[in-house]
């Protein structure tokens, strides 16, 4: 259109008004000025030498890279806005991660976002940082937001560290209000002994604290120093072999894996500190603050973890006042909070711990009563700790409800209990053994950590007594011995495991709370016939299974043991009853026989390069036929009750102030004597 009107009307100046130079010009070379005047004019001069042609070529030429011109600045703008907006979409997703709330979206940087599909996870891009995209593709305008990207979440992630950090700091002064004296003579910091139902108070310092720290230390004596040495040459092998998996093998030079959670270790923790080993705790201290990590896919057993994880968690925190094992304490304890996810509210037995899903054995939907009736004091005492009522209400709901159950004998319970019905299953069969046990133990001591006031338990526990007395002890041949055997359908045998042997230390501190005289008497019956499980046999170790003789014969003895139950997996529960005894009755002959049973683990299962093992065969003093483990128990309990035993000191984990849970974790009476 222009260049024809241009031909039509001829006019110079009129070509010379309509002409963009100006513009072109303006833009060129910013503005003019008289100086250049000149050389407009002797432009124009040529212009006007061109031939007509030439100057509708010329014109056609700008005209076309001018229209061109407009035509890319529109789509530039378009693709402006959409980057633009992009941007801003993403900086609105990013801001939404879970993950990221604790960090303040208002103090960090704004982002600037290079590639959508990373931003939303900004860990991985951390653990791992993908290689740039700005490499291989894309316009090198974004290319070189890329590495500004991750330098961006590298600052939002240390930014959440630093708010978490100031978090924790905080935690850590609001807990650690007090002092904490090293080994036994503890201060706690939590010895406000409040029941869960009320919120956590500020720590206050009791007043019999303040007497036992005036008091003069209690010299170790030489049998407590031959404890320390075996526990010192059992965690050589597991630090030299085994340093942070489940269990050592020793003869292997190995390890083995139950859950992957470093279980003898922090099973371990509250002997080291008992026995005064502080380096040996700093070191596990240590790896429990940068390596015990419980966001694992993995199944573990709700009761083995409770009372050996979360409990030795517990109560390595009343001991050492450190806040991190409450953390550590509260993490497990919520992870374990699915596994109560059941129709009856009787917990599964397993729980995936990283998942957060919870199942029953696969080839049944029941739960071993020992198992969920032996978890109340850990969770109990982590509601009291942590004021929340979650923990305390799960485990108390399962005692309540076991209490109404019918299918009982005098109050002994069977071995099993349905998740789906809540009904007791397999009726019939009761023992003080494996898979009932606990239950027993945690009915007196669960009375006892809350202050002796919860009468159903007592109940429970004084019923199921007389039931023990009733159906289930008998008298053996030829030195009568009294032991506790098992009642299937009507038929006794005397059959005892030696997990029956945590029952004359329990019977005893029973009667040293106030229950029955007859209990004691029973207790030290018991403990008798525990020491002759030991004695009676060619290595001085128990097996984990006896048969007593009921009947005289000649040349018998009143223990028998068959081939398949004459391993010895270096338990606890002989030596615990002994530590019991000793504390109530002063009587020595305890401590004599606790140091007869030291010396035979020590003759049969020392592994001189490390560790001790668990046996195959007590009946040969030759060849006890090593079965090359070492369970987190003989340092968690046994170890830690020979030291106990040995002492004579009352107030190194003085009864009247603490219980112990089934695996020999401390934990505080809420009402002290
Ligand atoms: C430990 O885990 C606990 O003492 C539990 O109550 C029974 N079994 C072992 C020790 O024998």
């Amino acid at each position: 259109m222009y260049s024809g009107a241009a031909a039509a009307a001829g006019p110079p100046r009129r070509d010379f008004i309509s002409v963009t130079l100006g513009p072109e010009e303006a833009v060129g070379v910013g503005g003019y000025n008289n100086s250049k005047a000149w050389r407009r004019r002797s432009c124009w001069r040529k212009w006007k030498q061109l031939s007509r042609l030439q100057r509708s070529v010329i014109l056609f030429l700008f005209a076309f890279l001018a229209v061109c011109g407009v035509i890319s600045y529109t789509s530039m703008g378009e693709a402006w806005k959409s980057i633009t907006n992009k941007s801003l979409d993403e900086q609105r997703t990013e801001q939404e991660i879970p993950g990221l709330k604790l960090a303040n979206p208002a103090v960090l940087p704004a982002p600037q976002k290079a590639d959508a599909n990373h931003g939303d996870y900004p860990e991985l891009s951390l653990q791992k940082p993908p290689k740039p995209p700005h490499v291989r593709r894309g316009p090198s305008n974004l290319q070189i937001k890329a590495p500004r990207r991750d330098m961006r979440l590298k600052i939002r992630h240390d930014t959440i560290r630093a708010v978490e950090e100031l978090v924790e700091a905080d935690k850590v002064e609001k807990t650690e209000k007090s002092i904490i004296s090293w080994r036994g003579a503890v201060i706690e910091p939590d010895q406000s002994t409040e029941p869960p139902s009320s919120k956590i108070k500020e720590p206050e310092k009791p007043s019999s604290v303040e007497a036992e720290d005036q008091k003069e230390p209690v010299p170790i004596n030489e049998r407590q120093l031959a404890v320390i040495e075996a526990f010192r040459h059992a965690w050589k092998g597991y630090k030299d072999f085994a340093w942070g998996h489940d269990e050592l093998k020793p003869l292997s030079k190995s390890y083995s894996e139950w859950f992957g959670l470093g279980l003898t270790l922090i099973d371990a923790l509250d002997t080291m500190w008992i026995l005064g080993l502080k380096e040996e705790f700093e070191e596990a201290r240590k790896w429990v603050a940068n390596d015990l990590v419980f966001d694992k896919n993995v199944d573990v057993n709700l009761f083995e973890s409770t009372i050996r994880i979360l409990g030795g968690l517990l109560s390595t925190y009343h001991l050492s006042g450190d806040s991190l094992f409450l953390e550590k304490a509260k993490d497990i304890g919520n992870r374990l909070m699915p596994a109560f996810k059941t129709p009856s509210k009787i917990p599964y037995s397993d729980v995936n711990i990283g998942r957060g899903t919870a199942h029953p054995p696969r080839w049944t939907s029941d739960s071993t009563v020992a198992e969920v009736t032996s978890i109340q004091l850990e969770f109990r005492e982590l509601s009291r700790l942590t004021g929340d009522e979650k923990f305390q209400k799960a485990v108390d709901e399962v005692m309540k409800h076991v209490h109404t159950l019918s299918g009982k004998n005098d109050g002994l319970v069977p071995m099993f209990i349905n998740t789906n019905s809540g009904q007791f299953t397999h009726l019939g069969v009761y023992t003080l053994g494996a898979r009932a046990d606990s239950y027993y133990e945690y009915l007196l001591k669960q009375w006892i950590q809350g202050g002796k006031k919860e009468n159903e338990l007592l109940e429970d526990y004084t019923k199921a007594i007389e039931g023990v007395k009733k159906h289930l002890l008998q008298r053996s041949e030829p030195k009568k011995l009294t032991f506790v055997g098992e009642l299937a359908h009507g038929h006794f045998s005397a059959k005892m495991d030696h997990l029956v042997c945590f029952l004359p230390g329990t019977l005893a501190l029973g009667a040293h709370n106030g229950l029955a005289a007859d209990h004691m008497k029973l207790a030290e019956a018991l403990i008798e016939t525990c020491y002759q499980m030991y004695a009676q046999v060619e290595t001085g170790l128990s097996p984990e299974i006896v048969h007593f003789n009921l009947h005289a014969q000649k040349g018998h003895k009143d223990v028998e043991i068959k081939p398949a139950d004459r391993h010895n997996l270096l338990r606890p529960e002989t030596v615990e009853s002994l530590f019991y005894m000793y504390r109530f009755t002063g009587d020595k002959k305890y401590q004599d026989w606790g140091w007869e049973i030291l010396q035979n683990f020590n003759r049969y299962t020392r592994v001189p390069t490390g560790g001790y093992t668990s046996i195959n065969n007590v009946q040969n003093p030759s060849n006890p036929e090593p079965r090359d483990k070492m369970e987190s128990f003989f340092l968690g309990e046994t170890l830690k009750y020979m030291f106990l035993l040995f002492s004579d000191d009352i107030d190194l984990i003085n009864l009247d102030k603490y219980v112990f849970n089934t695996e020999a974790h401390p934990l505080p009476i809420w009402v002290p004597a």
